[in-house]
């Protein structure tokens, strides 16, 4: 379906007239920058380039006042001084006489990327814009924004595309105030912003960005602020923010198009961050977002002014975007205790308006000790940030490799439908020790799943399906793991649904996680031995996906993905899908799925889209996890805590 990227030349014009240490950081090079490096990538050429028109002074005017639309009109012909002037009556802005066309051409961009994602000429897109639009206020410029580029956008894709539902992910590491005014009363969209804020002590100073402001009258519950009250923020905080508060919302909220606002200054190596995310982030963000609305998310560039973090950080939104794997995160995956103290205050502050969270946040969990103390900001690390990526990209992004291809598979032409089998002797070989691989058919399947596998740990392949009979499900899901650990993987996840027992001499040795939903008893026997109930449909699937199985993943950093569907395995094809979209944010998306040979060819054709990077179609709206789902998940997260810190919620904050 494709990306588009929007953009125009012009928006470089704009440019600071005079002395201002404020100011300064917001240059034209910050578009080029990103732009040429999207080029260099091979990035730029992959996307539908869209050339961004003029919004007009009617589509400024459905969240600016006509006043304020004339005021800036008229700054096209002031002079320096004049300008200069101007500018003082508002906080950190700096009027040029392009101004005015620049800001048209910000909101313009991302009005035809709402378009072009709404009509379907695209799946979704990224909006490389000047001056940011987040700050900007129904009459007040601020923050270097002087009109509110996806605020525009939302009320645009209600007003001409009738939408009910806009979820607004605003990831720039300032609170973007102005969005949080112009929509607080308004439940039609639902608006998420991060921000460094010190308790108040980070500009822009306002009372309203800490956690407790939630919207007001109909729009109450529909303003989620998490703000971040140290910096040094990093992989993991960013990450267990997405899985722990946004997202469980997000699902809940089911929206039918994703916006956001995307700075960048939330980015290491940003002077005004302070933060220590790397890029990669950015793309396992963008990955978990696509989750949502049949993928279809519309990214307006906000802040980012740090141009090699920025122009990283955009290749990694990008790529995700165009459906590639995102890389795996760096660092340790341990989320600091200042985050969790945010994003514990953040769904307490919620958790009235969401029944995602209402049942969970009746039993606090308790506050573990050992959470690392953020580290004051770091300078980018010029390692971090010189590594275009460390594998090369596989040839082949997803291979089906099954034994009686049906003809009715339909199939993205990227997707290779596997030839090749491993050598006969080897497949023998491997099967030996299993009376169930005996059988003709069962060793035929193994042969295919081998070569598949040993494709995927050369690199030629990043991800792929494969089918065995269900009676050899268990035997063949035990070689793949053998198989897997001996040819290369360091780290191997396996999530096994239905009757499907973790092989009884497998090592305990660290190097596998063996995860069963299935079942009813909610059991870890170790870290590495996880089990847990299959939740009812679909609340509790999704809390057992955001609340253990990717925090799981998430801690383990695995460097191969498992993910078995085995006999009673009981998902619909929509969850299987989710799952499966969102296991591939883990081992640079080298995942593998194991179905069984009489699973539906529709089952086969939905995973392997997803593997290949397509959005999972949207779950609509999502029932309440059970009782009993809860505290399958409590229990297995008191279990498991201290071992697998993604797992971390919040922590208690200490009664004032
Ligand atoms: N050192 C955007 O990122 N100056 N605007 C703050 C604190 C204003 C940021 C000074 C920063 C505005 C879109
Ligand atoms: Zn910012």
């Amino acid at each position: 379906m494709g990306t588009a990227l929007v953009y125009h030349e012009d928006m470089t014009a704009t440019r600071l007239l005079w002395d201002d240490p404020e100011c300064e950081i917001e240059r034209p090079e910050r578009l080029t920058a990103a732009l040429d490096r999207l080029r260099q990538r091979g990035l730029e050429q992959r996307c539908l380039l869209l050339s961004a028109r003029e919004a007009s002074e009617e589509e400024l005017g459905l969240v600016h006042s006509p006043e304020y639309v004339s005021l800036v009109r008229e700054t096209q012909v002031l002079g320096k001084e004049e300008l200069q002037a101007l500018s003082g009556q508002f906080d950190a802005i700096c009027f040029h006489p392009s101004t005015f066309h620049c800001a048209r051409l910000a909101a313009g961009a991302g009005l035809q990327l709402v378009d072009a994602v709404l009509t379907g000429a695209v799946q979704n897109g990224l909006a490389l814009v000047r001056p940011p639009g987040h700050h900007s206020q129904r009459a007040a410029a601020n923050g270097f924004c002087v009109f509110n580029n996806v605020a525009i956008a939302a009320a645009h894709a209600k007003q001409k595309h009738g939408l009910h539902r806009i979820l607004v992910v605003d990831w720039d590491v300032h609170h973007g105030q102005g969005i949080q005014y112009l929509f607080e009363d308004d439940p039609s969209i639902l608006y998420f912003s991060w921000h460094r804020y010190e308790h108040g002590r980070f500009w822009p100073f306002l009372r309203e960005s800490d956690a407790d402001a939630v919207g007001r009258g109909q729009g109450l519950g529909f303003t989620v602020n998490l703000p971040w009250n140290q910096v040094g923020m990093g992989n993991a905080d960013y990450v267990a923010a997405f899985l722990h508060l946004l997202l469980p919302l997000a699902f809940e909220f089911d929206p039918e198009l994703v916006l956001v606002s995307a700075g960048f200054d939330s980015a290491i190596g940003d002077p005004e961050g302070q933060m220590q995310a790397t890029p990669e982030c950015f793309a396992h963000l963008t990955q978990l977002l696509q989750v949502l609305a049949g993928g279809r998310v519309c990214a307006v560039l906000e802040g980012g002014y740090h141009l090699e973090s920025l122009a990283e950080s955009v290749c990694m939104t990008v790529q995700t975007l165009l459906g590639d794997p995102a890389p795996p995160l760096s660092g340790s995956m341990v989320p600091c205790q200042s985050a969790l103290e945010s994003i514990q205050s953040a769904r307490a502050a919620q958790a009235p308006h969401w029944k995602s969270l209402q049942l969970q946040e009746e039993r606090p969990p308790p506050l573990l000790p050992g959470g690392p103390v953020c580290k004051g900001a770091a300078s980018a690390p010029s390692s971090l940030l010189d590594q275009p990526c460390l594998c090369p990209a596989p040839s082949v992004r997803t291979a089906v490799a099954l034994t009686a291809p049906d003809i009715t598979l339909v199939l993205p032409p990227d997707v290779i439908q596997q030839e090749g089998s491993a050598l006969r002797e080897e497949t023998e070989a491997w099967a030996r020790p299993h009376e169930s691989l005996a059988r003709e058919e069962a060793l035929a399947a193994l042969g295919k799943l081998l070569y598949l596998l040993d494709g995927m740990l050369d690199g030629q392949v990043n991800s792929g399906i494969a089918a065995t009979p269900a009676s050899a499900a268990a035997a063949t899901l035990d070689v793949a793991i053998r198989r897997g650990l001996s040819h290369g993987a360091q780290r191997l996840l396996c999530v096994a649904l239905g009757q499907l027992d973790r092989p009884p001499d497998l090592a305990h040795d660290g190097r596998s996680l063996w995860l069963n939903i299935r079942g009813k008893e909610a059991a870890a026997l170790s870290m590495f031995h996880v089990s847990t109930p299959l939740p009812a449909m679909t609340g509790g699937f999704l809390s057992c996906i955001l609340g253990l199985v990717l925090p799981l993943a998430y801690s383990f950093q695995p460097d191969l993905v498992l993910v078995a569907l085995g006999p009673g395995h009981g998902l619909q094809g929509r969850h299987a899908a989710l799952l499966a979209a969102m296991l591939r944010g883990l081992a640079g998306g080298r995942v593998l799925a194991l179905l069984e040979e009489d699973s539906t060819p529709q089952l086969a054709g939905i995973l392997a889209r997803v593997l290949n990077g397509e959005a999972p179609p949207s779950l609509g709206a999502s029932s309440v996890a059970s009782p009993e789902d809860v505290r399958a998940l409590m229990y297995l997260r008191g279990q498991l805590e201290p071992q697998w810190k993604m797992l971390q919620v919040g922590a208690f904050t200490p009664q004032k």
